[in-house]
């Protein structure tokens, strides 16, 4: 009943089970798999698919005839196992070059070689099957305000945005942008830190039609906030290109947990929402396991985010047919009041109306809600005893 399926479109970067376990205190405690090795494990556990940021699959600094070597190889993978990629991405934070910023870099020969690695990772992506491509700029920040000025950083951000969407058009690929934001880290402020940020930014962009948002479960948390608002934001504008699934909890360092492992009542309204909306994109799970896990484990942690996210999505439907939670749903959200018709588009008359209507208040004050009745609902049936 929890079995993965390539209709659920779940996948995995291969930076994610591919994780060696190192952190800012200790090395790596698991052996480096290659890309091949990962898409056998990936098609093992039952993934959809694969994305990856180019050196994931093309290191750095590999001749044109190791990059022809290695892409040979991984199709031959992908074409055995029937796993996809769905979504590529650039490294423009590892390399000391991106230490100050990629695109945000107050120096034009880094903003130029941002560009350059983006135009070849790009080529990558779509050579490989990519429609998605995301951008997480993670370097594009500062530690002290004293260096840059933010404006001309986002204006900097903005010529790149425009830039890029410009060369996927005249490439002739069909490819959109989805673009992740974060509070911090690795920068102590990373702009456009909010998926609300993100959404702002790409309505002043040259060609916002071919860019949506990418939101990730932690970066909400991490700085404190309602994902699932983020989210039904993004969908509400038709920016919901792809989605990082994950958990953390708030106010920590960047903990990529496994989906559902922190904060099981919003991982339920978060697949409960895009079940409902119909999502039909990437279910990504950008997340790695502990560092205690050997690969075994981390096939249980691969497994155990799509279980989860399964068992949530079964939940879901619990909740929608459950006749004690939708007949308080139809309490709650019922409006026969007489102003229903009148509170939409404004006209003339209505505004007249309202202006004119002696309201109670204290009475629309009275009015109480049964959601501690329906919360506990929600509980006894996320615990399994409804
Ligand atoms: C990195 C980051 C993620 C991004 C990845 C894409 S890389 O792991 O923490 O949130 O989605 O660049
Ligand atoms: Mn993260
Ligand atoms: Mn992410």
């Amino acid at each position: 009943m929890y079995e993965p399926r390539p209709d659920h479109k779940f996948t995995f970067g291969l930076w994610t089970v591919g994780n060696v376990g190192g952190d800012p205190f200790g090395g790596p405690v698991r052996r480096r798999l290659s890309p091949v090795e990962i898409v056998a494990l990936l098609a093992e556990v039952g993934a959809y698919g694969v994305n990856f940021h180019d050196n994931d699959l093309v290191p750095i600094d590999a001749s044109w005839a190791e990059r022809e070597q290695i892409v040979s190889e991984f199709e031959k993978a992908l074409d055995e196992t029937g796993l996809v990629v769905p979504m590529a991405t650039t490294n423009l934070f590892s390399h000391p070059a991106f230490r100050d910023g990629a695109f945000t870099s107050g120096d034009s020969s880094v903003r130029a070689y941002a560009l350059r690695k983006t135009m070849d990772a790009i080529d990558l992506g779509v050579e490989l099957g990519a429609t998605t491509y995301v951008f997480w700029g993670g370097r594009e920040g500062v530690e002290t305000d004293a260096s840059k000025n933010p404006v001309v950083a986002l204006q900097h951000y903005r010529e790149a945005m425009n830039f890029l969407t410009g060369y996927v058009k005249d490439q002739g690929y069909d490819l959109r942008f989805a673009l992740e934001s974060k509070p911090n880290e690795p920068r102590a402020d990373i702009y456009l830190s909010t998926t609300g940020s993100m959404l702002a930014f790409i309505g002043t962009l040259d060609d916002s039609e071919m860019v949506g948002v990418n939101p990730e479960v932690a970066h909400e948390h991490m700085a404190g906030l309602n994902f699932l608002h983020h989210v039904a934001q993004a969908w509400s504008m038709e920016k919901l290109f792809h989605i990082d699934l994950n958990d953390q909890t708030p106010g920590r360092y960047d903990q990529d947990l496994r989906f559902g492992s922190v904060s099981i009542k919003q991982a339920f309204f978060l697949v409960k929402f895009l079940e409902d909306v119909g999502y039909s994109g990437s279910r990504h799970f950008d997340a790695h396991a502990y560092r205690t896990a050997d690969y075994d484990d981390v096939k249980a942690f691969a497994r155990g985010c799509m279980r989860t996210y399964l068992i949530l999505k079964e939940k879901g439907h619990e909740f929608n047919v459950d006749p004690a939670i939708q007949a308080l749903l139809s309490q709650i959200n019922a409006d026969d009041g007489p102003f229903s018709s009148l509170v939409g588009a404004y006209t003339p008359s209505g505004a007249q109306t309202l202006k004119e209507f002696e309201f109670d208040r204290d009475h629309l004050g009275a009015q109480s809600q049964p959601y501690e009745e329906l919360d506990q609902l929600t509980i006894d049936l996320l615990l399994g005893v409804r």
